[in-house]
């Protein structure tokens, strides 16, 4: 229950400062600790513990309905659901304004930013002290992972935002379960939020991996707020990871069963917005009898090494923070299933009916709708719902849950997949030669950059594994972690490259994608399992036109043929781009990476 620091049960203690505290951490002092130093600076009016239970989650409800942070939609179509609309100044990540503050410049690396821990601990102090004046400040624990599983991790985010809870509420097993699990340990990663005056002026997302400390200011934009997903299950896991001997990856996980009951757990690393929400919750389309697709996760993995030799991944989030535009019943009917209840729309447009729309959801936009910023929607001129508007809603509603979602020890991966959004120059799909070339392929990957970051849109840029805006550490130790994650084991997973977004000259897609992406599965579970014919390119094995499973799929021999053309003279010119890359990442690139490049020209000019 959400309790004022005035009114204490005996689930409670009263502290030296007159704070009330759950009786759950009388005996963590690293806790109530950080608590009270983050209260001394940012003085709110209250502090609430948060529990995660129903009544909490209804009297904030009730809070944020009657101050406007809420709206209420149409709850008998959409029961429980309700609509938040951000400041337009703040709807995206901003990668421009986040740091590593590793005590070296060189542990960052050429792909972060950053900034020296004391000075900018000092700046963000500034702009927390009395930020919370007249706020609550609500401290949210909160567990990633399944229960009791040594994989697990506990954090605690502070934080003067009430949607930040709602979402949190929704995104990890929040409240009880994570103070139990953390006991007397001190062991958990420190989130500071506060949502400032929300200006990008004075807008800052900040790691200090060593600390295991995230402090943000000046955002309640999901990826900047809701700390448990990229700051602390990306960014600092990632260091974690590399420390401890583990990933911290941004992948989906998914498990695709056959018909004769053969089932073959995946992950993916895709750049945001590029369909791995999508991707992860596939449901077979008609001609696909027999087949089956389990959802465990849509971004993030946390991948360790089995006694089997395998990696085993679990899926630290319990919610999907999934973009809306696109999202409909052709290109993925579970979203649209789950996210009909118990979930928080934020920045899509509302119909008359009070029911969300976004575009891409029906053909046509109904008449009379009110755009994202609560305006009446002008058609043609603006987009109805925020490009990168979103869905909150909880993972279990999924209708293709995974029965082993909830599993302490995970799933076991047979195949990665690297894919982003190329018009040109990639296949459809390809298979690497092995763990190390897969590493390369992953660590070359190009995306065209999508509204999930403040920033231009569709331009190709270097997204190594898709963890360019979330590895918390350099990006060429990063590599290096890879490769000797791939030696440490004897079955690492066979390393696949996807391409759902080539073009023809028009700019047509090739490939249908969405629920016919089955198919390139299937040839990737064919390949695991010493099936499905392949040609040997210089870039990987390439599928032959007859080993995919085209069968009633209207898709010309042409079309096919160019999805899966490998084209030398466009993959020598991106291999002048890759060499600046390698170049722009200094000394520290591994030998291997550097030796795959050479291979990888001489087999395109041989
Ligand atoms: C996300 C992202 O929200 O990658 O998952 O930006
Ligand atoms: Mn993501």
């Amino acid at each position: 229950m959400t309790k004022d620091v005035t009114e204490s049960t005996s689930d409670e203690y009263i502290n030296a400062k007159n704070r009330v505290f759950p009786v759950a951490i009388l005996t963590n002092f690293a806790l109530e600790k950080f608590v009270e130093d983050v209260a001394k600076i940012t003085r709110p009016d209250r502090i609430v513990w948060c529990d995660g239970s129903d009544d909490e989650y209804k009297a904030l409800k009730d809070k944020m309905l009657k101050d406007g942070t809420l709206i209420e939609i149409n709850q008998a179509k959409y029961p429980n659901c309700y609509l938040h609309r951000s400041d337009p100044n703040d709807v995206a990540r901003t990668e421009h304004l986040t740091f590593i503050c590793s005590k070296k410049q060189d542990d960052a690396g050429p792909t972060n930013n950053w900034a020296p821990p004391e000075e900018m601990k000092t700046k963000l102090n500034a702009l927390y002290n009395g930020s919370m004046k007249g706020r609550t400040m609500y401290v949210i624990p909160y567990l990633m992972g399944p229960e009791g599983s040594p994989y697990s991790q506990v954090g605690i985010e502070i934080t003067d935002s009430p949607y930040v809870v709602a979402n949190m509420r929704i995104m990890t097993k929040m409240g009880k379960k994570a103070l139990d699990q953390l006991g007397e340990s001190s062991n958990f990663v420190k989130g500071i939020h506060s949502i400032g005056d929300l200006s990008p002026d004075r807008r800052y997302i900040c790691q200090f991996p060593e600390e295991h400390l995230i402090m943000s200011v000046g955002s309640g934009y999901g990826g900047n707020a809701l700390l448990s997903k990229k700051c602390h299950s990306l960014r600092i896991a990632s260091v974690m990871a590399r420390d401890e001997g583990w990933m911290a990856e941004h992948q989906l996980i998914l498990g695709l069963e056959s018909p004769d009951r053969e089932l073959t757990y995946i992950s993916g690393a895709f750049p945001s917005a590029s369909g791995k929400t999508n991707l992860a919750m596939l449901k077979p389309p008609e001609t696909q009898k027999g087949w089956k697709a389990w959802t465990l996760g849509d971004d993030i993995a946390w991948f360790h090494i089995g006694q089997d030799g395998r990696f085993w991944a679990i899926n630290p989030e319990s919610g999907l923070f999934g973009v809306a535009p696109g999202t409909n019943m052709k290109t993925n009917p579970n979203a649209i299933e789950t996210l009909k209840r118990n979930s928080i729309f934020t920045n899509v447009a509302l119909t008359s009916e009070g029911t969300p729309w976004w575009e891409g959801m029906t053909d046509n936009p109904p008449e009379n709708l009110i755009d994202w910023q609560g305006r009446p929607w002008n058609p043609g001129k603006t987009k109805a719902a925020h490009p990168n508007s979103r869905f909150t809603t909880p993972i279990n509603q999924i209708p293709s849950i995974s029965p082993k979602f909830n599993d302490p020890q995970g799933v076991p991966i047979s195949a990665m997949m690297f894919g982003g959004r190329r018009a040109q120059l990639t296949p459809l799909v390809y298979e690497s030669f092995n763990w190390v070339h897969g590493v390369f392929v992953g660590a070359t990957m190009g995306a065209e950059t999508t509204a999930a970051a403040v920033g231009k849109v569709g331009v190709v840029r270097r997204d190594p594994m898709a963890m360019r805006p979330f590895c918390g550490y350099h990006i060429a130790d990063y590599f290096r972690h890879w490769i000797e994650m791939g030696s440490k084991v004897t079955n690492p997973p066979k390393i696949f490259h996807v391409n759902w977004f080539r073009t023809d000259s028009k700019g047509r897609f090739l490939w249908p994608g969405f629920s016919e992406n089955i198919r390139v599965l299937k040839w990737i579970v064919d390949r695991i399992n010493g099936r499905g014919e392949a040609v040997k390119t210089p870039i990987g094995y390439v599928p032959t036109p007859d080993s995919l499973d085209l069968e009633g799929l209207d898709i010309s021999s042409d079309a096919l043929e160019e999805m899966l053309r490998v084209d030398t003279d466009a993959w020598l010119s991106e291999l002048e781009e890759l060499k600046e890359f390698f170049i722009s990442l200094g000394d520290k690139l591994p030998r291997e990476l550097r030796r795959e490049l050479d291979n990888l020209e001489s087999r395109l000019k041989g």
